[in-house]
């Protein structure tokens, strides 16, 4: 069959046996996914056993919630963002700090404060450095924006995330933070370790299949909100990271490469309650203001609380 056969018979399928209300936007896009799917299935010759075996997948993908690894290291997320890019420069939208992928990882409902937080339980503290990470909210054009609203997540020394590492404290490397009035926030905390997908995992099956591996460089993650300004969602990651510019998601981006110095000045280390030496990263960030008609800058998807 060519393609206008396929769209032809999916019409006849999918739409014109329609008799109650019909999304219409829904209609649009599964008529358009089917006729694509229909369409790779004539083009690679897919058998019906190939086809099984594929929706088989994304159930056992789901069943280990994994879903949401597969669309990141599938790029999937980063495409997301390039698009969103696209859309928000069509709507004159540019400039502030690059956007990236949220990841599968967030956990909403952490313990909020002002100006500082220390975000690590102190369970790695003997064997991990301390890292103070302090930046300003600005505007583009370095207007200090104050009290923004920083929410902040990063994973231990072996790459691995509080709640679904059940081992790990509750909320341990999760923060809210809100900016002081200068526009400032301070975190203190313990290196991250760059990810890496479960060894034993249905994304690493795939991605083994594909000759990839399913690593992330050491990073911090990162949702910044303030009235009148739009929601940005991003990361940065380590500079000196073996997978830096080799990240299975893809989240790496210009502008989003933090370098590490450490602290070792005795009065410096006072000030900040620290016995020995300490990291240090510096991050700025910008927002860029809200505008009318703009597309929004909230993605809504089913996020876990604790
Ligand atoms: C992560 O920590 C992450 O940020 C992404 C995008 C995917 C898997 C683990
Ligand atoms: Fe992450």
């Amino acid at each position: 069959m060519n393609r206008q056969e396929i769209d032809q018979l999916v019409k006849e399928m999918n739409v014109d046996t329609a008799t109650g209300a019909v999304d219409e936007r829904l209609q649009q896009v599964i008529v358009r996914l089917l006729g694509d799917f229909f369409q790779a299935i004539q083009d690679l010759d897919l058998t019906q056993t190939e086809v099984w075996k594929g929706l088989e997948y994304i159930v056992d993908s789901s069943k280990s919630n994994e879903l949401g690894l597969l669309v990141a290291g599938l790029g999937v997320e980063h495409f997301l963002d390039l698009h969103a890019d696209e859309v928000d420069a069509k709507a004159g939208i540019t400039g502030g700090t690059p956007r990236t992928i949220e990841g599968p990882l967030y956990v909403a409902g952490a313990p909020e404060s002002v100006g500082f937080a220390r975000m690590d339980d102190g369970s790695e503290s003997d064997h991990v450095d301390t890292l103070f990470i302090e930046g300003i909210i600005t505007g583009t054009d370095g207007q200090i924006i104050p009290n923004a609203k920083v929410e902040i997540w990063h994973a231990n020394s072996l790459g691995n995330y509080s709640f679904f590492d059940s081992s790990q404290s509750e909320f341990n490397l999760r923060r809210t933070i809100l900016a002081d009035a200068d526009g400032k926030y301070v975190a203190q905390t313990t290196m991250p370790v760059g990810y890496g997908c479960p060894p034993e995992g249905t994304t690493q099956a795939l991605l083994n299949k594909l000759g990839r591996h399913g690593q992330r460089p050491s990073h911090v993650h990162y949702f910044i909100s303030a009235p009148g300004y739009r929601k940005l969602t991003t990361q940065f990651n380590i500079e000196g990271d073996k997978y830096l510019w080799d990240d299975f998601a893809f989240a790496t981006r210009e502008g989003l490469v933090a370098s590490v110095s450490d602290i070792t000045d005795p009065a410096e280390l006072a000030k900040r309650g620290q016995d020995k030496p300490v990291k240090h990263i510096n991050f700025d960030f910008q927002l860029v203001k809200d505008v009318a008609q703009a597309p929004s800058s909230e993605v809504e998807r089913r996020r876990v609380s604790a």
